[in-house]
């Protein structure tokens, strides 16, 4: 934020700071622009070619709620015929998920989006804290990523949606590839992209609509829409390893500035292509459990539920 500088754009007293682009802007130029980023990454990628559905993910944080904005002005605007229903599930997070489902409502009632919220301890029979007690449960977040993958996209596919838009961030990337580089990973390297296209009907195409958006862009751009921001922040994530490196490439990026932006490009424009031509697709099968896609007989899903009811027996 800035005291009296002024608007690079129309020279009105401006309100944020585009760090990577030196840039202030105000409150009205702000959301041209961060509008403008958003419709033409979807533009870049095609994602919403042949779209009649979009199904929402949205957490209750900056980043989902801002997508949800964004897309709803979008939609209405420029993309019309196209029906938005925001999904949310509620973890069971004590202190903290009350409040997600609490401003995800609030805000879809505001915007008149339709919402489904899955409540995760009524539908599933428990919650994320239960994993704890999972062999999965010294690495929480992953266990609870597994969760939320698989039922977002069953959500998305059992209301009918042909796309599932996720609000993942330029910095969640960066420090998925950095994780994923260091590693070697090449499979999962391959699958960190604009689009997921999918023809398997009951594995819905992912887009990212905010890919080129920086956490902080979504903040501001949250705050200008009056979303309000979530006050707590999910007590299981401290100390994880994501946020350790979240905090690194925050400290690379004050050192090398434009340094994520950098990454993801590369990564998008000359690695992901070739990489795309050398790693195949998986193939996928049906869980024998619960019959959605599986890279295995028994999907992840289903796995960490099963060892989750093999310690309560
Ligand atoms: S909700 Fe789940 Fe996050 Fe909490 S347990 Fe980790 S992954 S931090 S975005
Ligand atoms: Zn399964």
């Amino acid at each position: 934020m800035a005291g009296m500088t002024s608007c690079r754009l129309c020279g009105g007293q401006a309100a944020y700071l585009i760090e990577h682009a030196r840039m202030m802007l105000c409150r009205d130029c702000f959301i041209k622009y961060y509008e403008k980023k958003v419709y033409n990454t979807i533009m870049k990628h095609g994602m919403l070619r042949g779209a009649g559905r979009i199904a929402v993910a949205v957490s209750g944080g900056k980043d989902s709620m801002a997508l949800l904005a964004a897309m709803n002005r979008l939609v209405s605007e420029k993309f019309s015929g196209i029906k938005l229903i925001a999904i949310h599930i509620n973890l069971g997070i004590e202190g903290y998920s009350e409040r997600c489902q609490e401003i995800v409502e609030n805000v879809c009632e505001d915007l008149g989006v339709e919402h489904v919220i899955h409540d995760l301890s009524s539908r599933e029979g428990y919650k994320i804290p239960d994993l704890r007690s999972t062999p999965l449960g010294g690495r929480i977040c992953g266990a609870c990523g597994t969760v939320k993958r698989y039922l977002m996209n069953k959500l998305a596919y059992e209301i009918g949606a042909d796309r599932l838009a996720t609000g993942h961030n330029l910095d969640d990337v960066v420090e998925l590839l950095f994780e994923f580089y260091l590693r070697g990973s090449v499979e999962d390297l391959v699958r960190v992209r604009p689009v997921s296209w999918s023809d398997n009907p009951k594995m819905v195409t992912k887009i990212k609509p905010l890919i080129e958006l920086t956490e902080r862009e979504n903040m501001y751009y949250a705050m200008a829409q009056g979303i309000p921001l979530l006050d707590a922040s999910c007590p299981l994530a401290e100390g994880s390893r994501m946020l350790r490196r979240k905090r690194l490439i925050r400290l690379i990026e004050r050192e090398i500035p434009g340094f994520k932006h950098m990454l993801y490009k590369s990564h998008v424009k000359r690695i992901l292509p070739r990489l795309e031509k050398t790693v195949p697709e998986p193939s996928l099968m049906e869980c024998e459990k619960c019959g959605m896609p599986s890279l295995s007989n028994m999907c992840s899903y289903c796995k960490l539920v099963s060892r989750l009811a093999a310690r309560s027996a």
